[in-house]
């Protein structure tokens, strides 16, 4: 580190949002200038240069020393720059989270076998949320007859990629440098090609730490990588636009969607010329205004609302924008059958479907098919529609109704509950322009309108608990320097499986707020254990055991101050809300990481907690 810890970072240093520079962090010193590329490893930096790859996550290991040294002393440790993470399943989190808001991979690079061990839970997390990341990974000698005694045999593996082939859309291990740059040439492009995801590439420690022969010819990489035509063909839009005017109660699905805001235009769009009714969900990024009057009831985390399930039942036609369990939905609202109403698909997901993971979901019915995505689908969509898209600028965020005459919220008297946080941490964002990173799963969607496709960025997408805080601080590093306050909002559990991507965040300088809906326990699965308690006529009184996380109690002011962000809490009194939230976020906008631990009651909203209980009656 060559800057003074006591600096902080002021918020708006950036260029862009999308490539923030922590260019006074970490620079190596004497460098030559004339520094050839003459090692293999240099060959691998050099072509995440032409990548033009702004950050590599990582946690170091031996096995990638020759790229690691390529990166700092070759490439000056810039595009990419590293970024130390603590945890191998941190690095590629907070690779997933930049992703989320820029739609682009990042790298990260995980030591060989170990670290990728490690690193496994957050690829998953990312290919289920078909988000791009390229994963380096290193093993070897492969030349057995090269390698050092014990601890380079323990460092291979006959075909490391296989612990990853199932939930990445590709690897390779390349057997020479200009193999190498080919192979993360076809990575990047395929990871950044819908459906995206995750990719993997293995790197030899002997092609990496070997000397380079011959240099090799300069190629323009863009023309490496073609952008993948996904147009449906006219006939096809035509006959959904058809399907679609026919239709008297139409009902909009929306699932995976950009973070662009002219598709999200356009969207709107489309609803308000068919005067559809949009059911949007949490588990993913905002994709309509929740505010809007076509959007029927709040969002859920995991299960349908009341006004969503009715919307449904009424269709006559239902347009899926990539909804990812179109079956499943099929499945609560109609359990005797299919719908009958007509069902119009936009998704080109089956294209990486495969047998290993089954996060592709039932087979749901559907009468038209677009396969390709939303964003493509829905200008050709409207065009055939004859419908025009207004340049809606989303209304400047404002406290909820309820709250916009009475400058404290009303909260509680005398529990604190997760109501209440979120209604008062609305209120003391107040007019800020807020991304919300992650949230919990007690979170009630209702207290929180969505009126902007970077309001929330999503859930961690395969349901690895331990998620949010990585995703988080790489979505608070993507949007440095956007002036959009970024919040965090996990369950302790969530947070204590992978706080330490604080020091992370902390140490580049990279502003965000983590708030820790505290509830002291695993909650969801006491709720499963209440669920298994009733079937059998069993005392549920018994649900917390083995599931809360007190005696003691941990100090998650004191686990973040430990790492150098500021601590506030426990938060134990709803009268405390708005003070501590006011001081985090001030603390956040003078450039620091701050942890807001409050101590909320357990419980999740009726309506999830409905859906967990039920079938519970003894039959
Ligand atoms: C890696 C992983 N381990 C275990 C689980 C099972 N699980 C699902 S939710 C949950 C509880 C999470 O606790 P917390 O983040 O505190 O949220 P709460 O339910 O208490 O609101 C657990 C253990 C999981 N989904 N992922
Ligand atoms: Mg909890």
């Amino acid at each position: 580190m060559t800057t003074a810890r006591t600096k902080a970072a002021p918020i708006g240093d950036a260029a862009t949002a999308a490539h923030p520079s922590l260019a006074e962090l970490d620079r190596p010193v004497n460098l030559t200038g004339e520094n050839a590329p003459g090692w293999g490893s240099d060959v691998v930096a050099a072509t995440l240069r032409d990548l033009a790859i702004p950050y590599i996550a990582l946690n170091p290991g031996a096995s990638y020393r020759g790229l690691h040294d390529s990166i700092v002393n070759y490439l000056g440790n810039q595009t990419p720059q590293m970024l130390l993470c603590l945890h191998e399943e941190i690095a590629v989190a907070i690779a997933h989270g930049y992703a989320k808001v820029t739609g682009k991979a990042m790298a990260a690079a995980v030591h060989s076998n170990v670290g990728l061990f490690h690193a496994t839970m957050a690829i998953f997390n990312a290919w289920c949320d078909r988000m791009p990341v390229v994963i380096l990974g290193a093993t070897g000698p492969v030349d057995a007859a090269k390698r050092r005694p014990w601890i380079d045999w323990i460092h291979t593996a006959r075909d490391q990629g296989a612990i990853v082939r199932d939930y990445t859309k590709w690897d390779d291990q390349p057997a020479s440098p200009a193999a190498a740059r080919e192979a993360l040439i076809r990575a990047h492009w395929l990871a950044n090609t819908a459906p995206m995801g995750p990719v993997y590439i293995n790197l030899d420690a002997e092609l990496q730490e070997a000397r380079l022969g011959e240099p090799i010819r300069p190629i323009q990489v863009e023309r490496y990588m073609p952008g993948a035509a996904l147009a449906p063909s006219p006939e096809l839009i035509a006959e959904a636009a058809a399907v679609l005017k026919s239709a008297r109660h139409p009902v909009m699905l929306i699932g995976r969607v950009s973070r662009g805001l002219q598709a999200w235009n356009e969207r709107v769009a489309l609803a308000e010329s068919l005067n559809a009714k949009v059911i949007t969900e949490l588990k993913l990024g905002a994709a309509f205004p929740t505010d809007h009057p076509l959007h029927a009831g709040p969002p859920g985390t995991t299960a349908l609302g009341p006004q969503a399930q009715e919307a449904l039942r009424a269709a006559d036609v239902i347009l899926s924008l990539d909804w990812v369990d179109l079956a499943g939905i099929f499945k609560t609202v109609f359990p005797d059958g299919p719908p009958k109403a007509k069902v119009v698909v936009v998704s080109n997901d089956f294209r990486i479907h495969r047998g290993w993971s089954m996060d592709y979901q039932g087979l749901p019915p559907c009468d038209v098919l677009l396969a390709t995505t939303p964003d493509e689908a829905v200008p050709h969509l409207l065009g055939a529609l004859g419908a025009s898209v207004k340049s809606h600028t989303p209304a400047a965020p404002r406290p909820p109704a309820a709250l916009e005459s009475a400058a404290a919220p009303e909260l509680s008297k005398d529990k604190l509950l997760v109501a209440d946080l979120v209604r008062a941490l609305r209120a003391a964002v107040g007019t800020r322009e807020v991304t919300l990173a992650h949230i919990s799963l007690s979170w009630d969607g209702s207290c929180w309108p969505l009126t902007h496709p970077l309001d929330y960025v999503g859930s961690e997408g395969g349901g690895g608990v331990g998620g949010g805080p990585g995703n988080a601080v790489g979505t608070a590093l993507a949007l440095k320097g956007s002036g959009r306050l970024v919040i965090a909002v996990c369950g302790d559990g969530d947070f204590m499986m992978s706080n330490s991507a604080l020091w992370t965040a902390v140490h580049y300088r990279i502003p965000l707020l983590i708030v820790v809906a505290n509830n002291r326990s695993f909650f969801n699965d006491e709720l499963h254990q209440e669920r298994v308690a009733r079937i059998r006529s069993r005392p549920v009184e018994n649900r917390w055991i083995g599931q809360r996380i007190s005696e003691p109690d941990i100090d998650f002011a004191a686990l973040a101050r430990s790492q150098g962000a500021q601590g506030y809490g426990p938060v134990t009194r709803t009268s405390e809300l708005m003070k501590t939230f006011g001081e985090a976020i001030a603390a956040v906008e003078s450039g620091a990481v701050a942890v807001v631990d409050v101590r909320v009651e357990p419980g999740y909203t009726a309506v999830v907690t409905a859906a967990m209980l039920r079938g519970t009656e003894k039959k």
